[in-house]
């Protein structure tokens, strides 16, 4: 048995069969500084509910799976030192040795899915890294997307990654890229990359739509839309681009590697642009959770 421990109001959303929005819990441990991880999640499933859908918040706590998370729980997660970052390859081992952990978008998509939520709203999602043609470093979230019928609402993926390859891999892996409302697909903290989008939609009712398509039509994977940052919150990409090679040029001296890779250039980029990295990913991941609210909005109705 799976032990899976659902938050009251997501029992009861899910027994009245209205909308739930997944979130993870990663970008809190090891995403966002405390406090204002934990007050950024706060703020995020407060969107949802405003959105008229209810939020839930994943992570292990003690060997069990939690969808939905009390605020006590949320706090002491938030705060807690050296929790373990769970992805598909760690989840089950976790679980079964009664460990605690928060949760990938890899890890909260199968979470999500054995919850039968269908909706997950997040900041960015993981993908090829710069060098990865010596490291191999490739998310396992790519992957994920690939074989789990979930939608995850990001503002695509991170402007640390080789962003070019992230969604050629993408393509490969057959997972539709929908850019939400533009032509061009956004780049986490700029609305706009130079990379045309595969896909565009611009309402939430055509991407519930796709969404349903592929399952009926037996299609595994899921669904990435890539819902660009709002423009008063966007840091142009001319003045990331010399920080974050500067970070990405630390952690290859420290040889930084595997799953530290991601914490530690957040960490970087938020530490030398003064903390505006971090102010720009909490509006890009309160508008994606609005989007995912009216996604999962659209799949019932
Ligand atoms: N979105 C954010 N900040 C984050 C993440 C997403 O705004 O920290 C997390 C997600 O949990 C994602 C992970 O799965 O970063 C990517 O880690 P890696 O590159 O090691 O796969
Ligand atoms: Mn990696």
């Amino acid at each position: 048995m799976i032990p899976l421990h659902y938050a009251p109001d997501v029992q009861a959303a899910k027994d009245a069969g209205t909308a739930i929005v997944a979130l993870e819990s990663t970008i809190i441990t090891h995403g966002m500084p405390y406090p204002q991880n934990v007050q950024t999640a706060r703020l995020v499933e407060d969107d949802i509910r405003a959105g008229g859908a209810t939020p839930a918040t994943i992570a292990l706590i003690n060997g069990a799976l939690h969808i939905g998370l009390t605020d006590a729980q949320l706090d002491a997660l938030g705060q807690a030192k050296n929790v373990a970052k769970l992805s598909r390859a760690d989840i089950a081992a976790c679980i079964a040795t009664g460990g605690t952990g928060a949760t990938t978008v890899a890890a909260t998509m199968i979470a999500a899915h054995l919850a039968d939520i269908h909706v997950f709203a997040t900041g960015g999602i993981g993908g090829v890294h710069k060098g990865a043609e010596t490291t191999f470093d490739i998310s396992a979230d790519l992957y994920e997307l690939a074989q789990t019928p979930v939608t995850v609402v990001a503002a695509g993926a991170k402007a640390i990654l080789d962003l070019e390859k992230t969604y050629e891999v993408l393509e490969t892996l057959g997972v539709p890229v929908i850019a939400y409302g533009q032509d061009t697909l956004p780049a986490f903290w700029s609305g706009a990359s130079n990379l045309p989008a595969p896909l565009r939609m611009d309402r939430a009712a055509d991407i519930a739509a796709a969404h349903k398509m592929r399952v009926a039509m037996g299609l595994p994977g899921g669904q990435l839309v890539a819902n660009p940052i709002p423009q008063d919150a966007q840091i142009p990409a001319e003045t990331l681009a010399p920080i974050i090679a500067q970070a990405l040029a630390e952690a290859d001296t420290q040889g930084i590697a595997a799953k530290a890779v991601t914490p530690f250039l957040l960490g970087r980029i938020f530490e030398l642009t003064d903390g505006a990295s971090l102010t720009a990913n909490i509006a890009l991941v309160r508008n994606n959770a609005r989007l995912a609210a009216q996604i999962a909005g659209s799949l019932i109705s």
